[in-house]
């Protein structure tokens, strides 16, 4: 689409980062292992070995950091805490691990910039993995008390708060297929980490209430369309299992108070009787929040595989569609139609697109990088977004992943999410050609070309 695509005037436009992708520091202040240092220094868990040490040793140019996203124009920025900072070891609490958050908060108030805090982005500290993790009960009260922590010491200072980042990620990625850390291949203890990580959300958002905390407390899940490869019964089936896999299991307990029923036989086939939810649950996991947020950036196109005896049966068909560096189908139109799905069948709440980019194999080449693929790709997801709210929906901001290049987990500094590129030798920062189209857009309120 081309022509002027104004955005409402209280648009948020914004860029993301996780702690264990920028920071760096990873032994500074007395911080504790995350399963994050241990996976990665794992031998074959992370592409060339590498790991979160030095990232982008952001923790010590945030103030610089703070200067590129000021001048980028954005409103807000999405950060997450370091658990292992403010945890290091089981009973000790350090309140200083919450100062570098102080500090940074501090800068992007100087600038205008709204922080917007993500409490779990995936480092949790090796010492409650050692305990079994998110699979145990117990992590629920961990995480109460880190939450706890977080809203009084930068409460005051941060309006708008997520509790978890890609719970999928966080339990079925991590201990059910085994890509990320903590690398386990037990779909028992995936499901009941999945549950845990809802749980504690629901308990997080209560406590959010009862401390009596001004701003806004949600969640943000990503989400992966799916589509079925044909239109016979069996494929549409395969894509029920694929959506249900995906997004329901966790869309459904949220928005609905239930986990999704036609899936639940398979998981209970694969896992047992999960011996999980207990009385209370349900309604701590839906208890009402202030919006969703999403993190959108691919489909699955799905066929029914009757030979696979897996959890899901079915396999995914690749399309003719482009693709970014990290393999992902580009098709924009997932994204208005999940818009219209949440708004359908789960939520009026306001939904803040909390991450969309692109991976792209990008150089520096007389000093400049031409990203065009990953500014194409933007553009097109935001043309997305604006049909959306065109048509009374409910989508009240854009965080674009990522501020800057960093550590894209099992895939190491490989791949290149940024809009500015990070020397990892020298830690210089160079905007990109899209930094500097994102600042337009943010400028002109929308798209105008
Ligand atoms: O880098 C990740 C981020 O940490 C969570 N969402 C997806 C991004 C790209 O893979």
């Amino acid at each position: 689409m081309t022509g002027k695509r104004q955005f409402p005037d209280d648009f948020i436009w914004g860029a993301a980062t996780a702690s264990y992708q920028i920071e760096g520091a990873a032994n500074e202040g007395g911080r504790g292992p995350s399963i994050w240092d241990t996976f990665s220094k794992t031998p074959g868990k992370v592409l060339l070995g590498h790991t979160g040490d030095v990232a982008c040793d952001h923790f010590h140019r945030y103030e610089s950091d703070v200067k590129l996203m000021a001048d980028l124009g954005i409103k807000s920025y999405r950060f997450s805490l370091a658990w292992p900072r403010v945890m290091p070891e089981k009973g000790r609490y350090l309140e200083s691990g919450f100062d570098f958050y102080k500090r940074l908060i501090e800068q992007l108030h100087k600038h205008g910039i709204t922080p917007a805090a993500t409490i779990y982005h995936w480092d949790l500290p090796q010492w409650i993995e050692d305990e079994g993790g998110w699979s145990n009960r117990a992590v629920v009260d961990y995480y109460k008390e880190f939450a706890e922590q977080a809203f009084k010491a930068l409460g005051d200072d941060v309006p708008f708060w997520i509790t978890h980042n890609e719970p999928w990620c966080a339990s079925l990625l991590s201990y059910g297929i085994g890509e990320h850390a903590p690398g386990l291949k037990d779909w028992r203890r995936a499901y009941r980490a999945a549950h845990h990580i809802l749980l504690s959300h629901g308990e997080a958002v209560k406590l959010y209430r009862e401390l009596g905390l001004k701003g806004q407390i949600g969640i943000t899940l990503n989400l992966t369309p799916a589509y079925p490869a044909s239109d016979s019964p069996e494929d549409i089936a395969a894509q029920q299992r694929q959506d249900a896999f995906s997004n329901r299991w966790f869309l459904d307990p949220i928005f609905k108070g239930e986990y999704p029923a036609d899936f639940m036989p398979r998981v209970e086939r694969f896992c047992g009787d999960l011996n999980v939810i207990q009385p209370g649950d349900m309604e701590t996991i839906s208890v009402p929040q202030d919006f969703l947020g999403i993190n959108f950036y691919t489909r699955s196109v799905v066929k029914d595989d009757p030979a696979d005896d897996s959890l899901i049966s079915v396999h995914g068909v690749p399309t003719d569609n482009p693709v970014t560096d990290m393999g992902w189908e580009i098709y924009p139109d997932a994204l208005y139609d999940l818009l219209h799905r949440l708004k359908n069948e789960y939520t009026d709440l306001p939904i803040y697109i909390t991450e969309n980019g692109a991976a792209n194999a990008d150089a520096i080449v007389n000093g400049e990088v031409e990203d065009t693929p990953r500014i194409d790709y933007v553009r097109q997801h935001l043309d997305a977004a604006h049909r959306f709210i065109q048509e009374g929906g409910n989508l009240k901001g854009y965080y674009l992943w990522s501020l800057m290049d960093n550590f894209e987990w099992a895939f190491g500094y490989t791949k290149r999410f940024g809009i500015i590129y990070v020397d990892y030798e020298t830690q210089v920062r160079t905007p990109k050609a899209s930094f500097h189209w994102y600042r337009q857009v943010i400028e002109n309120n929308g798209l105008t070309d």
